[in-house]
């Protein structure tokens, strides 16, 4: 196995919804022992602690969009942080909402663009987040990363891209809860996008390989962002936005096994754990889990696999 210099960057953004608690997501892994987890299958782990936004002016009032400043603030802190986290080693950032994303994709996205190599994105999650600014129904930001590190339009109060990344470098596996105006802007779209019905029909592995193989073929860095509500909340309830219908605890870990043993993923994200809804942590300790076999953890070893 490959030994890994194991970055822990705590995020502790709660400014992407109205709902709180998103900000004990980073001690909640800490409590769950992510980081001696990762110890014990042979890997260096840094805490670097937890990040604190760039300054900035209080958001008095919510019109419309909830806690703008906050949210573009962390933006700006988390770009910067990945993109120096991502010299030294393999960072793990452990949110907070997936408003992080924003900041932490475009991070990389500058890292690989000086390294020229392409950065790619795997998506696990109920939700696109491609909503702009302009067409979130709901004014949660945590809705938007996607739109965000793509390069939509839409984003002057944030820092600006420098490193949009390619549509067709974007995959999202475990989708059930699309808004209209997603659907729409998605449609014209090259983003891979494999909702829950083709999971059911083909299975999981499927999508994921060609995808893996598409980012082997290219040389490739690779960013995972795993969203808590990717997975079924019957077993992972520690979210505020619950839908039916998820990945199942096997097909989480099939899709971690397969990125390990692909050895392309260069950086991931754990977000949206809301330890206030938890019970008896279970769902940041099945979190831990899906990290561990991301990075290695199996029961029995078997030939590498190649995906290109
Ligand atoms: B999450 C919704 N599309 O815009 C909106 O959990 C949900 O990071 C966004 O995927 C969910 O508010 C954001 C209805
Ligand atoms: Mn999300
Ligand atoms: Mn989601
Ligand atoms: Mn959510």
């Amino acid at each position: 196995m490959t030994q890994k210099n194991c970055l822990l960057v705590g995020a502790p953004v709660d400014s992407g919804k109205r709902r709180r608690g998103c900000l004990m997501g980073p001690d909640a892994y800490r409590t769950a022992r992510l980081g001696e987890t990762l110890k014990d299958l042979g890997h260096t782990v840094q805490d670097l602690g937890n990040l604190r936004p760039a300054p900035f002016e209080p958001d008095l009032k919510d019109d419309g969009l909830h806690a703008l400043n906050e949210t573009v603030a962390w933006t700006a802190a988390l770009t910067e942080a990945a993109e120096s986290a991502i010299e030294t080693g393999f960072p793990i950032f452990l949110g907070g909402d997936h408003s992080l994303s924003a900041g932490t994709v475009a991070g990389v996205a500058n890292h690989a663009a000086r390294l020229e190599r392409p950065q790619f994105v795997l998506w696990l999650d109920a939700h696109t987040d491609f909503h702009t600014p302009q067409s979130t129904g709901s004014g949660n930001l945590h809705g938007t990363p996607v739109a965000y590190f793509a390069g939509r339009d839409g984003f002057d109060a944030f820092p600006t891209v420098q490193n949009p990344v390619p549509e067709e470098n974007i995959c999202m596996i475990g989708l059930r809860s699309v808004d209209n105006a997603e659907r729409e802007s998605l449609q014209p779209t090259k983003i891979r996008r494999h909702d829950m019905r083709e999971i059911d029909e083909n299975g999981i592995a499927r999508p994921l390989a060609a995808f893996l193989k598409h980012v082997a073929a290219q040389n490739g860095m690779l960013h995972v962002s795993l969203d808590v509500d990717f997975l079924d909340p019957s077993v992972a309830p520690a979210v505020g936005t619950t839908v039916p219908g998820g990945a199942t605890v096997r097909e989480a870990h099939l899709v971690m096994e397969m990125l390990h043993d692909s050895a392309l993923m260069t950086s991931l994200d754990l977000v949206e754990l809301n330890p206030f809804l938890d019970e008896r942590g279970r769902t940041a300790k099945l979190m831990v889990d899906l990290a561990a076999s991301a990075l290695g953890r199996r029961v029995f070893d078997r030939p590498t696999r190649s995906f290109s």
